[in-house]
Order: C-alpha cells, then structure tokens, then sequence
C-alpha cells in the first residue's frame, strides 16, 4: 500500500478527549474516529488491526471445534421475555420498536438467541456437543463509556455457547474454552490472567475472567507471583484429551487470582505467602461462563438422553473483547514515540520509507525493493509522499509497524538500505538485495 494512496488521518497532538494512552494513540494513529459518546467508526489502519485479532480468535475457536454462525445485532423482545432477562438487563439495554410497534433490541449478548437456535435444530443427545461462536457487534447503553474504544457502547465481541447432554460434558466444553483463551491471548503477545469472577447478568457459579495487567485498567486485582511467572506461551494441547485439558485449566486456576468482586483478604493471605502477594490494575479481555440448564429450561431446548427421556441440555458462554483487545494491546505494548505492534496483529509488517520522493535513483530503489517485500509475502506500507524525513520518521513510529526499511540517497549510492526494528529500536545496514531475506529470517514464527 502506498501511503499517497491511502487513507492514513494521523494527528500530530495529543487530543484532549483521551484520558488513556491507548485512546489517545488511536486516534493519533488514525485508526478509529468518534461518532458519537462509546460508537466509533474504524478507519482502514484500525480495522486491519481488529481484523487480524478477529482471525486470531476466529482460528482458536475453530481449532476446539467450536463452529462459526452470525446471528443478527436487531434480536426481538419474546426471547428474553422468556428467559426473564428483558426487564432484568434494564438501561443497559437499548430498544428499539420496529413500525407495526413490535419490542426489539439490540443485542447486548445472545444466550437467548442461539439456545432456541440449538432448540429448533436439535433432537437427540447423539447431536451433541456442539459449541456455536460468532463474531458480532453488541450494544450496552454503559453509564460511562470511557477510554475510546476500551469500554465503548458499540463494540465487537467474539461470544461461544457451548450445549452439552449433562454437567460433566459442560464442564469440559468450559475448559476447552479456557485453554482457547490462553492460546488466543498468547498469540496476541498478551499475558491475559485468567482470575475466579462474578457471573453479573449472565449468571451461573463457575466463571473467569481473563486480564491484562495495566494500570489504566478498570479492575482491581490480587494474584500470586508464581502465577504471574507461570509459561504464557501458545503450548500444544489434545482437546479431546480430557484429563490433558483439565489439568491445564487446574495448574492456571490453583493459584490465587481475584478480581475486587471476588477478593476475601482472608483467603488471599492463607493461599499466598507474603512476599508472593501481588496486586494491581487489569483490563478484562475475555469472560467465560458455566450456567447449566439457566436458559435451556425456560426456552425449552431439551434433547432426547439414551434412555429416550428429554432433558434440558447444559451450557455456557464465552466472552473476548474483540475491540476492546486493540486497546488493551496498545496498552501493554508501546513507547513514548507511538505503539509498538506485536508481530501477529501489526497492520502491516514493515514500512517502507522514502526519504527522497521524486528523486528518481531513490523512488526506483524503494519500488524494486517494495515489489521485492510484497513477493516475499511481506504487507508494507510504503511512505512515498514528498514529506520531510522528521515527520515521516514520527508517523512510522507512531504507527508502529514492526519494521521499518529507510532509503535514501545516500543509501542507494552505497546499495544499502536502513533496518530499524520498532520495538528495540536496533539497526541494521543490509544490502538492497537482501532486506526481503532478513526480513523473513528476523521476524518471530507466529505460533499459528
Ligand atoms: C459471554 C459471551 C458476556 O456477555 N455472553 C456472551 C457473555 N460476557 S461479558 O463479560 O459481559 O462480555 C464479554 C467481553 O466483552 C468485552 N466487553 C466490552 N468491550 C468493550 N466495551 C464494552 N462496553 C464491553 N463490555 C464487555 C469484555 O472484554 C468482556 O470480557
């Protein structure tokens, strides 16, 4: 992509409105603007970014066997009648009449919907497991959107339901989730820690949040070090393995994690010695929830067990704050000078820049070169505008590609191009012919 022929809003001041460096470097970088208070649009640099997360989660999903649908945002009123849950959700709800005066709303989350989905298309316990996801914007009318896109009144999330024949299946349908989840965040670069939480208006007992320590998060949270210091990578794992599964979930869930809602001091300091004890501020990127038969029993979404007799079916719902995960991202991932991607969500891999554009040795050097990334398999942004060298350095900085190629012409005299890498700041000189190799030899496996 040539920056001359994109659509790249950046902006050299801080703007007022951004009380967090996230936000503020979002709309500096040009990748979301505010339409009205917690609704943003998501302009072309921002959107690659929510893209590449989507996949990420899309592909973590798919991996246990969840399967992807995409249910609409409009749901009517009459399920939630049923479930009990249109007066319970109250303000938080935004709703709508159609014009024959039929009660709508928009979805703020979808048990409802996809259990009389489950209903109408299930008979027999030989139908399941089955765990239905989609990936879909929801609207909560919050008292305080804040923060950008962080907690926003629109916003997009990845959201599962999981249907199983009794307790015991369900609970291995959860843990699939939760060790989905620790891949998932692993390959964003995030240590995202999965802590015992409160059920709120989804309900049932069993649920954990999963947060990004940062300061500007929301939440308070208590944890063990020795959690804190566990392997955060993506490992391989069997889901069909159950005893492999379970064990994962037990050695991230056996250590003290807590969010404020769920702390007892008391148990905090019987659990963890003291100089283990660690506390902060997290961000929640993700919320998973086991609540048996809670929706299946009053929308009717009953199978047939071995023995003929219908039973309601067991479930539960998982939650990742697709949207809210470009800001966490940048929270934990950035310098005074801009954000700094990690390699697997990063808009583009490298950014091309032209100090000399209209110079014809420098402008020919950069299109062999760019023409040599792009085959090599590299998405580049090549700056090609007729800018000065100083601006252009900030903007790349700000933006926060993973890598940058400079050319000038000096550079091109000595066939040589200028490698910096964002996050380390490291560079290197490497013969034109070569930039595209070490690109490739240079960059982390994404651990896809
Ligand atoms: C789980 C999936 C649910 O809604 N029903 C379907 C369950 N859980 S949740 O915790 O309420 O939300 C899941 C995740 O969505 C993100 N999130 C938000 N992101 C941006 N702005 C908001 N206002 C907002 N509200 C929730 C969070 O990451 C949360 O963990």
């Amino acid at each position: 992509m040539r920056l001359s022929q994109y659509f790249l809003p950046t902006l050299r001041d801080d703007p007022k409105e951004a009380e967090i460096v996230s936000h503020r470097f979002m709309l500096r970088a040009g990748m979301i603007r505010q339409e009205s208070a917690g609704i943003y649009s998501w302009l072309p640099l921002g959107l690659r970014v929510l893209k590449k997360i989507e996949q990420i989660v899309r592909e973590e999903q798919n991996r246990t066997g969840a399967i992807e649908v995409l249910m609409p945002t409009i749901q009517s009123a009459d399920l939630w009648r049923k479930s009990g849950r249109y007066d319970d959700y109250g303000k938080e709800m935004l709703r709508i009449t159609d014009r024959h005066d039929r009660e709508m709303l928009y979805g703020p989350t979808n048990e409802e919907m996809i259990t009389d989905i489950l209903r109408a298309g299930t008979q027999s316990y030989k139908d399941l497991p089955v765990n239905l996801y989609h990936i879909q914007w929801k609207f909560r009318d919050e008292v305080r959107p804040r923060f950008g896109i962080m907690r926003g009144r629109e916003f997009l999330m990845k959201d599962a339901y999981s249907f199983d024949l009794n307790a015991e299946d369900a609970v291995h349908s959860y843990n699939k989730m939760f060790v989905a989840y620790l891949r998932t965040y692993a390959r964003m670069g995030l240590k995202a820690i999965p802590m015992r939480a409160d059920t709120g208006p989804i309900g049932g007992d069993n649920s954990h949040e999963f947060l990004i320590l940062a300061d500007t998060g929301e939440s308070e949270v208590f944890f063990d070090k020795d959690l804190h210091d566990m392997d955060w990578s993506a490992f391989e794992v069997d889901y069909d393995d159950r005893d492999v599964v379970s064990g994962v979930v037990r050695d991230f869930t056996s250590k003290y994690a807590a969010t404020d809602e769920m702390y007892v001091e008391s148990e905090f300091h019987d659990k963890v010695e003291e100089k283990k004890r660690l506390s902060g501020r997290g961000i929640e990127v993700g919320h998973i929830f086991l609540f048996g038969t809670k929706y299946s029993e009053p929308l009717g979404a009953v199978v047939q067990d071995p023995d003929g007799k219908p039973v309601p079916v067991h479930s539960g719902s998982y939650g990742v704050g697709v949207s809210r995960l470009v800001g966490a991202i940048i929270e934990s991932s950035h310098d005074e000078n801009g954000i700094i991607w990690p390699a697997s969500v990063a808009p583009f891999d490298v950014g091309l820049i032209n100090l000399r554009a209209g110079d014809e040795a420098t402008d020919n050097a950069c299109q062999v070169l760019y023409d040599q990334m792009g085959d090599a398999g590299l998405d580049v942004l090549y700056d090609d505008k007729d800018d000065r060298a100083g601006g252009k350095f900030s903007r790349m900085d700000l933006i926060g590609l993973p890598w940058q190629v400079i050319i000038g012409p000096r550079g091109v005299k000595d066939g040589k191009a200028e490698v910096k890498n964002r996050a380390t700041g490291e560079r290197h000189d490497v013969e034109m012919s070569k930039v595209a190799a070490f690109l490739r030899d240079n960059s982390p496996e994404s651990s896809a």
